[in-house]
Formats: structure tokens, sequence, C-alpha cells
């Protein structure tokens, strides 16, 4: 039988993190790269795409990487609570981990601007949930602040700990691939993924993929060069106007001779539908922003698929957001327990 016992198990002191407690670990990694032909064709004629299905990740998304390594981190330094400012997943993720490990957690979110499965998940697992009038950066800057004068541990992925769980990403994509893809494609809202990916490979030293990172055109300072006071878009996720490792990404992004490119509401959910209709495999719009850049990366010619290996990372699981998978779609039509009537929508 083979035994996964999560990611701090499995590359020990590789993760630059405290090695003197016992891990706290939901079992999080090890998520299949599913090969997408049916969308590859549609998106990258003459390549190949494959799918990193981060949704399949304890609480749903990609988060719980670096969240095995935060809180296990924070327990090794004596913290008894943690905190967090998130668009949810960060939040949903803190609050597990936090239950795990016999901690509190107290999470700030955008006062409803947040996905219904994601706040599910945090009051599920016991985390004290506070609303801000404001945005995801004003929740940031308040735990920032806040985590220097009381005792709590901040567990954004400014904490160097995320990034170590997070860089696990690459290694495993690498492997699965069984060399570095040609482009890794993912969206940015905090910039705390992408930097993580390429700490990963460039640790790895086994091949470094360029990197094309998608914002939503309403959330998209690494394109417009500057803060975005009022960030907005439909995927919630993303809606981020400062994100505190903009620098990195943008090194990280230059360095692999990466591309950055804003992408609309609009091009994200079809996107979104794509990757499910195509594939069956459902993710949160937030993640389709990956999809969605690349689409838009070939439709330029910025990128040419011919012979080239892409992976998209889907960040989250599609079950975080359920009302933007019902909204706006066909309700269900409703008839009477008859096989007669069943039928006659089959037309028969
Ligand atoms: C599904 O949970 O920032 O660029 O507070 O949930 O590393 O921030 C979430 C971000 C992409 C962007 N996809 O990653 C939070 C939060 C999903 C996400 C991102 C997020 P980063």
């Amino acid at each position: 039988m083979r035994k996964w016992g999560g990611l701090i198990a499995r590359y020990g002191a590789r993760l630059a993190i405290s090695q003197s407690v016992e891990p706290v670990t939901l079992y999080e990694g090890d998520t299949p790269l599913i090969p997408a032909p049916r969308l590859g064709d549609a998106v990258v004629p003459g390549g190949q795409l494959f799918l990193k299905y981060e949704g399949l990740n304890p609480t749903g998304s990609f988060k719980d990487r670096g969240m095995t390594t935060a809180i296990t981190q924070a327990v090794a330094d004596g913290a008894r609570s943690v905190v967090c400012a998130s668009t949810g997943n960060t939040a949903a993720s803190a609050a597990a981990y936090a239950a795990r490990a016999g901690l509190k957690c107290i999470v700030l979110i955008p006062d409803g601007k947040i996905a219904l499965g994601k706040l599910a998940g945090a009051v599920a697992y016991g985390a004290r949930v506070i609303a801000v009038k404001g945005s995801f950066d004003d929740g940031l800057r308040m735990v920032r602040e806040a985590s220097e004068r009381a005792p709590v541990a901040l567990v954004n992925s400014v904490n160097p700990a995320r990034l170590q769980g997070q860089k696990t990403a690459a290694w495993e994509v690498t492997e699965q691939l069984g060399q570095a893809p040609d482009w890794l494609c993912l969206p940015i809202g905090n910039a705390g993924n992408i930097t993580a990916y390429w700490l990963g490979f460039c640790e790895d030293e086994k091949g470094l993929p360029r990197l094309l990172g998608a914002q939503a055109a309403g959330a998209a300072p690494l394109i417009q060069g500057k803060q975005i006071k009022n960030p907005e878009t439909r995927a919630t996720a993303i809606r981020i106007g400062n994100p505190a490792r903009w620098q990195e990404a943008v090194s990280a992004l230059e360095r692999s001779n990466g591309h950055v490119l804003s992408v609309t509401d609009d091009e994200i959910f079809a996107a979104y539908h794509m990757t499910a209709r195509l594939e069956g495999i459902f993710c949160e719009p937030s993640s389709a922003a990956g999809v969605a850049g690349l689409i838009k990366s070939v439709a330029s010619g910025k990128v040419n698929p011919e012979g080239k290996r892409f992976v998209c990372v889907l960040t989250g699981h599609g079950l975080k957001d359920p009302d933007s998978a019902v909204d706006g779609a066909e309700r269900p039509i409703s008839i009477a327990p008859t096989t007669a009537a069943f039928l006659e929508v089959l037309g028969v």
C-alpha cells in the first residue's frame, strides 16, 4: 500500500521550516496532473495541455500546501492563535489547520465579497470570522499591523513558511510530467503562488517553465503598474489591488521570460465553462483566469502552442463558489412524476 503522509512527511528538510514538532497535516498535496486533450485542442492547437487540479486538496484549494507549513511553524513558535486576511480560501484553510493543531483562528474577510463555500468552510472549522467594510487589501494591512502588537501569528503568504509549502506544487508538476512544462499558467491575486512556484522550480534544478500570469481586468495592478484602490471582479478570490508579493511576481515573470496579462470577467467565465464542459473538471472562477489568460495569449500570438506542453494550475474547486455556477444558468425544468412527462421532455 502506498502511504501518503502529507507534504512535510514527503519533502522533509527540503522545506525550510522548523523540524522540531510533529507536522500539522491534513494529507494535502499529491494532487493529480490531468491531461486535458479536448480543452487542449480548443486552447493550444498543436500543443498539449495538462491541468494541475489543486481543488482536490483537503479544504478545496492550493492554500493547504502553504498552511501545513505555516501552521506547523506557528506551533513550533509557540503560537496559540493565528490570523489572516482572506478572499476566502486562505481563511478556510487556516481555519482547518488551526483546528487540527488546537489553535484559535481569526480571519478577516471583505464584507459580502466571499464565495459561499469558503465562508462555509471557515465557519465549519470553527474560525472567528470578521467582515471588514473594505477590500482584502484593507484586511491584510490590518492583520499585518495587529500581528505586530498582539500575540497572534500571521499566516498570510507574507509569512515565508507559506511559500515553503506552496513551492512543492512545482516539484509535483515536474515529477508528474517527467520534466518542467514549457509554460505554467496561473491566476495572480496576492502573488504568493506565482512566487512559490518560481522558487520551487528554481530549487528543483530540473528545468524552468515560462510563467504565464493572469489578473482580472478590474483587479490588475501588475498590468496597470499601480495599486488599484477599489478592485472589482466576479472572480472574488483574486479581487486584490495591492499584492503583497508584487515585486517577487514581477521578478519571476521577467526571469522566466514569461507573460502577464489581464482577462475580463467574461473571458474568465468562458474559460470556466469550457474547462467544466470539455473536461468534466470544475474549478472556481479565479482558477479559470489562468486558462483564460492562455486562450488570450495564444489568440494574440504572444504564445505559440505548436509542440509545447502547457500546465494550467486550477487553484480552487468549483464547489467553493456555487453561486457563480448557478447564476445565469438555466434552472432545471420541473415536471410531473410520470414517465410520460419525462418522455415528452425527451421528445419521444
Ligand atoms: C482560487 O484566499 O488571496 O496570487 O485570501 O483563492 O497566491 O494570492 C486567494 C487567492 C488564485 C491567487 N486562485 O493566488 C485568499 C487569497 C484562488 C485563490 C488565488 C487565490 P495568490
